[in-house]
């Protein structure tokens, strides 16, 4: 038998739910619900506000007001540490709550059982591992980047039924149609950065911004407020100066292996952030760029290129999840493929784990996730 209760699980869905709602707002911060419960009765909720401000069971003790005697029902272990905020354990503990249920233990090193460690301290109930799957979903990037300092990649394609993602020439604007690309800005919404490859730049002239129109969330002027930094590898600086990408507020960074000294500083003077990442055989190295992205915080990276660099990233073992939106189009046998991977045998192929497929107008959006090797 569980330890849980039918109704321990329909408050600790809400308090994902809640959760849920700050996806695009969090970051580097994980977003976390909570649900205050008292005689059967939802006394008050929350989710994380913005990075700074205050932490889930904050929200949801000021909305209660009063919270003695309550069950808190948190989607993350309650935090143990002054960071940006003092500690949401002594608050639950002064607020007089008696029971805490969270859907699992915070794997940062400052939480990471220090959190229920308070809270039992105090003589409160506590619980661990309600819809831990659940949970581990929301914050799945937060949650890599504790756990291997990388963060979570995205790689984000769009293709023909035939597997085309591109004509020979390069051209591939459209292949999916308005529906699958607003769904594209939601990802880039809540993505800290977003990497592409030069070509792309030189080819789609592509900004990479999130765009309000086209968001279906609680509060798109926040999301828009919080571009993802965009980073454009670039091993040689061939970026051409009037890139559109190179005008836009916020960050953009252009990595580079062996940059041009001079057109280094000419970008830097215009904002532009230039940096050497090495790698091998002359090109920059994916893997070090996301070590410095995750050093910044970066929990959901967005991978939005072409074959070669996409082909290539797979190839490393540094694409977590494939988000591949199918367009009922055949492109033809010159058109580009989806990865450049040049196999030559069966042995050589990779294993795909697909979690979900769904509509969008007439195009189909595949996420799957790469077998580990
Ligand atoms: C909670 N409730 O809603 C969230 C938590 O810098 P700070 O003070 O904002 O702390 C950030 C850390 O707190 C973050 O890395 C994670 O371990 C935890 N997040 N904890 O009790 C929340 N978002
Ligand atoms: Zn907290």
């Amino acid at each position: 038998m569980s330890e849980f209760s039918r109704n321990d699980h329909e408050y600790m869905a809400r308090a994902l739910r809640l959760a849920r709602k700050g996806l695009y707002t969090t970051m580097p911060n994980p977003t976390v619900g909570c649900v205050l419960v008292r005689d059967e009765k939802i006394i008050g909720e929350g989710f994380t506000s913005p990075a700074g401000g205050p932490h889930a069971e904050i929200n949801a003790l000021t909305a209660a007001g009063n919270a003695s005697g309550a069950t808190a029902y948190v989607s993350l272990e309650p935090c143990a540490h002054y960071g940006r905020t003092p500690p949401c354990a002594n608050a639950l503990v002064e607020a007089g709550v008696t029971r805490v249920v969270a859907a699992m233990r915070d794997p940062n090193p400052r939480v990471n059982g220090g959190g229920f460690h308070i809270l039992e301290n105090a003589g409160i109930q506590t619980a661990s591992g309600l819809m831990e799957a659940e949970a581990r979903e929301v914050n799945a990037g937060f949650f890599k980047l504790m756990e291997t300092g990388l963060p979570l990649v995205r790689c984000k394609m769009a293709m023909s039924v035939d597997g085309r993602t591109a004509m020979d020439s390069g051209e591939s604007q459209w292949i999916t149609g308005p529906d699958a690309r607003a769904d594209v800005q939601q990802w880039r919404a809540r993505s800290c950065a977003i990497i592409t490859g030069v070509d792309s730049i030189i080819h789609d002239d592509s900004s990479l911004t999130v765009r309000s129109g086209e968001l279906r969330i609680e509060n798109p002027e926040a999301a828009v407020e919080k571009q993802p930094i965009r980073v454009v590898l670039d091993s040689t600086l061939r970026i051409p100066y009037n890139a559109r990408i190179l005008n836009l507020p916020g960050t953009t960074i252009i990595a580079s292996a062996h940059p041009d000294l001079e057109k280094q500083k000419e970008l830097e003077s215009r904002g532009i952030e230039v940096l050497t990442v090495p790698g091998s055989d002359g090109r920059v190295d994916l893997s070090q760029m996301l070590k410095v992205l995750a050093d910044r915080g970066c929990k959901e990276v967005l991978l939005e290129t072409g074959a070669r660099l996409a082909g290539s990233a797979v190839r490393q073992g540094c694409v977590d999840e494939l988000l591949i939106y199918m367009a009922p189009i055949l492109l033809g046998s010159q058109a580009r493929p989806l990865f450049e991977l040049p196999f030559e045998k069966m042995a050589e192929k990779l294993y795909l784990d697909i979690q979900e497929t769904r509509s969008f107008g007439q195009d189909l959006r595949i996420r799957a996730s790469l077998k580990e090797r």
